[in-house]
């Protein structure tokens, strides 16, 4: 009795510890950390001692329990359960992936309020500005299987629960704010359309095939997206510099049970920033795990990412005044007509400490509300409501909500009558296991008077039962054009290269003569130019009329960061023998000091010696290791040996040409700029410098200059986006 005592007094200063705990420098109040603290095991506090999954301390776990005589190995035995355990353990190791959205990466952190809006919702998260409610985030892409590149063309997944005091609620949404289809009957199409072909298991991660396609074209309510999903935004820079948007239309509940339509935004403090299609592809071989490094890298430097939480509001009486219905998730709710209000922001501040018990385990539903929050009429989200909650139970089992990332935090115990199933870890005190009951103190769901149950709203339903949608969900081609015009003349270009990249890659030629009559009906010139690069027939005229209208905020050339920043940037510092220590210190030192990561390049990854000295810099890397696709922005270090050194090695050549052609910033100083004049072959632009003057010049993002100074460092600031 003593001892179970003592143990329990040591876990209870455990959790005390716990809370005291720092994670990332950061001492934690992260009430979700905290939750999960008592299922956390240090390995370190291990006491150097292995034991099996039921206590026992392990002798030794590099040899099979076998018969050896003198010189022969014998047989092995049956009877070790020790290797027993270990291989079956192993054996069972794999859960399904997520069967889309199965490539990701996740991260904790908070949600804070700082506008409240009682008038719309009684939610608590909604209206208490002085609660921090951890999150928990989880970014994916969506076709690709569990080990496939993260740098692909396609929508990516921007899903948040929060662990509110009322309950978990989950926004699971994407970085675009349209989707493909109307009726999630569809669903399964459309995800079989787009992920390998059934016969051969190709292409892995890519829309570029006949399939999807085929579907695209066959389902017109599908434009609007795939223009989405051809434009910038499907090759992020960073989960980090990306938009998120719940896309189905949500309702908000007030205390009086009145009800508004809602979209959710996430919109990046980090701007909206896309990779450019040739530097994605070679990232998908160079470093397959770019954005979930990148994601971790920043948080691991407190460059902890930055959302701003907007709403977009639609009355009841106002819900038929559009042209659109605010019902079909294909449209997006345009911000001229319906503006965002900014209400709130989230932060990342911790990476996870197991990547399986954590982001492989998280599971999110759509169903998932809390008071003040409820779903609409829009078909799209009635049936996912249905689906997570299902595709769950068969990734995790019945008892998935248990699961300690899944859980709700201490402050809404959960208290039911649901029993039993695999992987119980519950244990319920008391005779009753049903409701009503003949007991007063066990759980109540009380009918009347709870401000604080979850109430739906009381919704007038009339109508006749058909598979059928209303009448304007049978418009499809208004707002992939409204997209298309408000895109700036270079996301244009991107856009046709993308497709031209696609319908090259489909070799049916129904497939891609298709899809470009499709693009005609939404822009001729660029279903001209596509279809002149891919074959089939150039479409001669346009097959409607171009209604000529923008929209703000749907180019991502729009969100510029309030405050332009390099911190967090990764930023290459090229050296060779016989560079110049002091600039390169100077230069280093101002990049640190504005956050930006340096990496120190060089041919070799050894000690690198300036010149005049013995006392070297440690290169962090060499040139054929990392490639220029993995930086921001590049840095050439002056020197005269080091500039020989360098004009002579092709890898840095390409390697700086690379980073040119990828429309990266570069700077060069001294001697160095001859180099890059050579490498960048730029025909026309003068890079000569002035010998005399401290000044920097810079064109086509190339900054040059004779000696540092803070001139050149602030022209390395990275534009908001690239366009060249
Ligand atoms: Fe979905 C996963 C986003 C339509 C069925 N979906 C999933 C994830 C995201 C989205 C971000 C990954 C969650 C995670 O990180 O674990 N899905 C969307 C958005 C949609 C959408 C923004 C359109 C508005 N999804 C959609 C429909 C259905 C599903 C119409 C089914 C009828 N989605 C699923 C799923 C997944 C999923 C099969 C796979 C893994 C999971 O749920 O947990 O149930």
């Amino acid at each position: 009795m003593s001892g179970t005592f003592q143990r329990l007094q040591e876990s209870l200063s455990a959790a005390k510890e716990a809370a005291s705990e720092t994670f990332n420098d950061v001492t934690t109040t992260n009430e979700k950390i905290l939750d999960m603290w008592p299922n956390k095991v240090d390995q370190t506090k291990s006491g150097n001692r292995m034991t099996t999954d039921t206590g026992v301390k392990i002798q030794d776990t590099d040899h099979w329990l076998r018969v050896v005589s003198d010189k022969q190995e014998g047989p092995a035995l049956l009877e070790d359960q020790i290797a027993r355990e270990k291989i079956m353990r192993f054996d069972h190791e794999r859960i399904p992936e997520r069967v889309i959205h199965a490539r990701g990466t996740g991260a904790h952190g908070y949600f804070k309020l700082h506008t409240p809006i009682p008038e719309l919702s009684s939610a608590g998260v909604l209206n208490d500005i002085s609660r921090t409610t951890p999150v928990f985030v989880r970014f994916s892409t969506v076709l690709g299987s569990r080990g496939s590149a993260d740098t692909v063309r396609d929508v990516r997944g921007f899903a948040v629960k929060f662990y509110t005091d009322e309950g978990n609620w989950d926004i699971v949404g994407n970085n675009i704010p349209v989707f493909f289809i109307q009726d999630a009957i569809k669903f399964p199409d459309v995800i079989h359309a787009g992920k390998p072909e059934p016969h051969n298991e190709v292409p892995q991660a890519q829309s570029a095939h006949n399939n999807f396609w085929d579907f695209q074209y066959l389902h017109s309510e599908a434009t609007h997206m795939f223009m989405w999903t051809m434009s910038d935004r499907a090759i992020p820079r960073s989960y980090r510099m990306m938009q998120g948007f719940g896309v189905n239309t949500y309702t908000l509940i007030n205390a009086k049970g009145g009800r508004s339509f809602v979209k959710f935004v996430w919109t990046p403090e980090l701007g909206v920033h896309s990779l450019v299609w040739d530097e994605a592809l070679k990232l998908a071989g160079q470093d397959p795990d770019f954005h979930r490094k990148d994601l971790q890298e920043a948080i691991e430097n407190r460059a902890y990412p930055k959302w701003k939480f907007g709403i977009q509001v639609v009355s009841e009486a106002d819900q038929h005044k559009f042209e659109f219905d605010i019902l079909d998730a294909t449209k997006l709710w345009p911000e001229d007509l319906i503006p965002v209000q900014y209400i709130g922001e989230l932060c990342l501040n911790r990476n996870v400490d197991e990547f399986f018990a954590e982001t492989e385990q998280v599971a999110f539903c759509t169903s998932h509300v809390i008071p003040g929050i409820g779903f609409s009429d829009d078909p799209l989200l009635q049936g996912r409501n249905f689906s997570y909650f299902d595709t769950q139970i068969s990734r995790l089992g019945v008892n998935w909500q248990q699961l300690p990332i899944n859980r709700p935090i201490a402050a809404c115990p959960v208290m039911n009558f649901h029993r039993d199933g695999q992987l119980n870890h519950r244990i319920h005190k008391g005779t009753v296991n049903y409701w009503p009951n003949r007991f007063e103190n066990t759980p109540h769901a009380r009918h009347t008077g709870d401000t604080d149950a979850y109430r739906e709203f009381s919704q007038n339903v009339a109508g006749i039962k058909e598979r059928l949608n209303a009448p304007k969900f049978k418009e499809h081609f208004n707002q992939a054009q409204l997209f298309y015009n408000s895109l700036s003349p270079v996301e244009k270009i991107h856009m046709q290269a993308a497709f031209a990249f696609e319908l090259d890659h489909c070799d049916d030629p129904i497939v891609y003569k298709r899809v470009c009559e499709r693009i005609a009906e939404i822009d001729l010139p660029l279903a001209q130019a596509v279809a002149k690069l891919v074959g089939g027939e150039i479409p001669q005229k346009a097959a409607r009329q171009n209604h000529g209208r923008k929209a703000p905020k749907l180019s991502q050339t729009e969100f510029a960061p309030a405050a332009p920043t390099i911190a967090s940037r990764r930023i290459a510092m090229i050296i060779a023998d016989g560079f110049e220590m002091p600039t390169f210190l100077a230069v280093r030192t101002a990049l640190t000091a504005e956050g930006a990561l340096t990496f120190v390049i060089a041919p070799r990854r050894h000690m690198i010696k300036p010149a005049g000295s013995e006392a070297g810099i440690m290169a962090d890397h060499h040139l054929e290791g990392m490639r220029s696709t993995m930086f921001d922005a590049v840095f050439i270090c002056p020197g005269a040996q080091s500039t020989i050194t360098l004009r002579e090695n092709g890898r840095a050549v390409q390697w700086v040409r690379e980073a040119f052609g990828h429309l990266k910033t570069i700077g060069a100083l001294g001697d160095a700029v001859a180099f890059l004049q050579e490498a960048v072959m730029l025909p026309g632009v003068d890079l000569a410098i002035d010998r005399s003057s401290s000044e920097v010049v810079s064109s086509y993002g190339v900054v040059t200059g004779w000696k540092a100074n803070v001139g050149l460092l602030r022209s390395l600031k990275i534009e908001p986006s690239k366009t060249a």
